[in-house]
């Protein structure tokens, strides 16, 4: 059921026309105040709420309050309401189950159990709200995926193992990390250019000095079965000559302030302005400049900063300097609060969200209606034109910023996490969510972001790593290097990475069906084992595809963990190559030893698990010779897809083989 409150911006997020019913959503009360309205839903003591995508805090989201706006701040601490992702789809299950997506472009607020433990509120302005009753969750999330459309599915090289950092600056510094890799025998498949890779940080140009040809570069690297993934930001470099802004300009392209001036804001390049990623021609124009890129044989991007960053705008930075000039002295805390806050609001300022517009097929509409598309119109705006530049080949792309709707263009990373050992967990509690949005391709930067990784922090977080799609270690300038080779257990790394390779049958077959079947890769225990109040609690745990239980160990100086198992399972060990330990459990909680050496995880009964040979990248791959993990009674079958990995996915790359006890 659809029903519609006041005038939406249409976003593009589902993929089906449905009529608009006349009233109130059952299970809600509605009240407004001025334009926005409130729905609230009475929270039964059993009631749990799923999804929200990227959202922090637990698999259930109850007990706190959430603003779904898009916003860069890298520091994820637990007292935040949001990251840079709105993704406005959530379950209510426990008294009554039912689906909730609110499709509007502006911000969303959810208090759930926060201001009222037993109250849920959600709020916005313009919106189109999608109701949807199922028996159970994972019912209710097929309903909604299939209205928004298939996810996105990569190349298949893009589930092999990434090495990225802020600070590679040159072809000599990624040649350098290539040759560690190579020399150490750890398994790599690409390798990710950060902003240092432009010229003055100028989207769409390469720095002469730094990568002198890197079309050569690229293909050499192709050669060594590496791809190269640079970065592209959302703004564009104010600067005479460069012909992405004077073009923009010309066809006024950029968004624009309330008189029409192109509106002027601070980025990595200095002054910048923003394509307008919601006026149909411009973003058809920004997607067709990646073509400079493509044209040397790059096949994979990042898009970042695009929620949009503002670190200033410039008319804002303008009276800031002015008011700094003006005050001569301080003489009190107040001039100093009045100067500092000054200064410290500048970035992502409410009002300078208020402050430009955007052309779109049904006119100008301010910004701050449709600020949490943006991201996902530019990551949009790319896949349009790759799908131009070679039809039917899949390219690797994935976005900071996002919508739902966007899961069919592309993945998103989790942004700027830190080394904590609670973004750990974080990054498996986030995990159900982004899939129940229908985000199947997505990663945290292993080893975090932000702070200085340990060794031990970083081997427990690859553990989880091997199961993620997206498996990238990625660090902030001037961190803590973490690349595999910069600690003392390098041999140790070479396993872990190369378990990832001996799972990816697994998880790459897994993934395509569930991009078909509109299923989760990631599920909370209870979507599986729903009338197990035990399972209901548990918040560190995932089945992953449909044979697999994980359960990370996600603290510093552990010897293991305490794990529950929903139903009789089978204990795997792995610790190098394709080998294993098998140990069969019944149902029940259990203190499971892990070291940092291994990967634990575990077999559901009756279900099966391929495993190859790990390999030193995905092209090496041999996924004809399988060994096949069993806890079978009776004859089973797995589906295997065995696609060339780059192009459309057709019935006949699937294999479907019978296994016997
Ligand atoms: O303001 O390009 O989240 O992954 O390394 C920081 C530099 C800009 C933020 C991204 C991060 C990336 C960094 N970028």
């Amino acid at each position: 059921m659809k029903y519609r409150f006041g005038h939406p911006y249409v976003t593009g997020a589902v993929v089906k026309e449905i009529a608009a019913a006349e009233g109130v959503p059952a299970h809600f009360t509605l009240s407004r105040k001025g334009e926005s309205v409130t729905l609230s839903y009475p929270l039964a003591k059993e009631d749990a709420v799923y999804g929200l995508g990227e959202q922090l805090r637990g698999i259930n989201k109850r007990g706190w309050h959430y603003e779904n706006w898009n916003l860069d701040d890298p520091v994820h601490h637990e007292g935040r309401t949001g990251l840079y992702g709105a993704h406005n789809f959530f379950i209510v299950c426990g008294k009554e189950c039912f689906g909730v997506f609110l499709d509007c472009g502006g911000r969303v607020s959810l208090d759930i159990g926060y201001t009222d433990a037993d109250l849920f509120t959600v709020t916005a302005q313009d919106f189109d709200l999608y109701l949807f009753e199922g028996d159970s969750p994972l019912a209710i999330v097929k309903q909604f995926r299939a209205l928004i459309g298939r996810s996105y599915i990569p190349p298949k090289w893009a589930f092999g193992y990434a090495q990225s950092r802020w600070g590679y600056k040159s072809e000599a510094d990624i040649r350098e990390v290539y040759e560690h890799y190579e020399k150490e025998g750890l398994p790599l498949d690409m390798l990710f250019l950060d902003i240092d890779y432009m010229e003055r940080f100028k989207d769409f140009t390469v720095d002469k000095t730094r990568f002198p040809d890197l079309k050569a570069f690229t293909s050499e690297m192709k050669g060594k079965n590496i791809h190269l993934v640079p970065i592209i930001d959302a703004a564009v470099k104010v600067e005479k000559g460069y012909s992405v802004y004077e073009e923009g300009v010309k066809k006024g392209y950029f968004c624009k302030d309330e008189k029409g001036k192109p509106f002027v804001v601070g980025v990595w390049p200095g002054n910048s302005l923003l394509p307008d990623m919601l006026n149909p021609e411009a973003r058809k124009w920004f997607g067709s400049q990646y073509k400079v890129l493509l044209d040397m044989g790059i096949e994979g991007f990042w898009n970042d900063m695009n929620e949009p960053v503002l670190f200033y705008s410039e008319e804002r930075l303008k009276n800031a300097l002015a008011l700094a000039a003006s005050t001569t002295e301080i003489t009190c805390l107040d001039d100093y609060e009045r100067v500092s806050h000054t200064f410290f609001g500048l970035q992502n300022n409410d009002g300078d969200y208020r402050a430009f517009y955007h052309e779109t097929e049904n006119g100008r509409i301010v910004h701050e209606a449709v600020h949490n598309l943006y991201g996902y119109n530019m990551t949009r705006a790319a896949a349009e034109y790759f799908e131009q530049y070679t039809p039917k080949k899949r390219y690797l792309l994935f976005s900071r910023s996002s919508y739902i709707g966007m899961h069919r263009y592309g993945g998103i990373w989790t942004g700027d996490n830190s080394a904590w050992w609670s973004h750990l967990l974080l990054n498996l509690q986030q995990l159900p969510g982004l899939n129940m949005c229908g985000f199947l391709y997505t990663g945290a930067d292993l080893g975090g972001f932000g702070g200085s990784t340990t060794e031990e922090l970083l081997l427990r977080w690859l553990a989880l790593g091997v199961f993620v799609p997206l498996m990238r270690n990625h660090s902030n300038l001037g961190s803590r290097p973490q690349e595999c080779y910069r600690f003392t257990k390098t041999n140790v790394f070479r396993n872990i990475l190369g378990i990832r390779y001996s799972l990816l049958p697994y998880l790459y077959s897994e993934y395509v069906r569930c991009a078909f079947e509109n299923d989760m890769l990631f599920k909370p225990l209870s979507f599986v084992y729903p009338g197990d109040a035990r399972a209901k609690t548990v918040e560190d745990q995932l089945l992953v595809g449909d044979s697999l239980m994980i359960a990370p160990v996600y603290t510093q100086n552990a010897a293991g963990r305490y794990v529950y198992l929903p139903e009789r399972m089978k204990l795997i060990r792995m610790k190098a190559g394709d080998r294993f330990t098998e140990h069969v459990l019944e149902k029940g909680e259990y203190y499971i030893p892990v070291s940092t050496e291994e990967v634990v995880f575990f077999l559901r009964f009756g279900k099966v698990l391929p495993l190859a040979k790990p390999a030193k990248n995905t092209a090496a791959l041999d996924e004809k010779n399988l060994t096949w993990v069993k806890f079978i009674e009776a004859p089973t079958q797995f589906t295997l897809c065995r696609d060339s990995g780059t192009s459309e996915i057709k019935k006949g790359d699937f294999e479907t083989v019978l296994l016997e006890p």
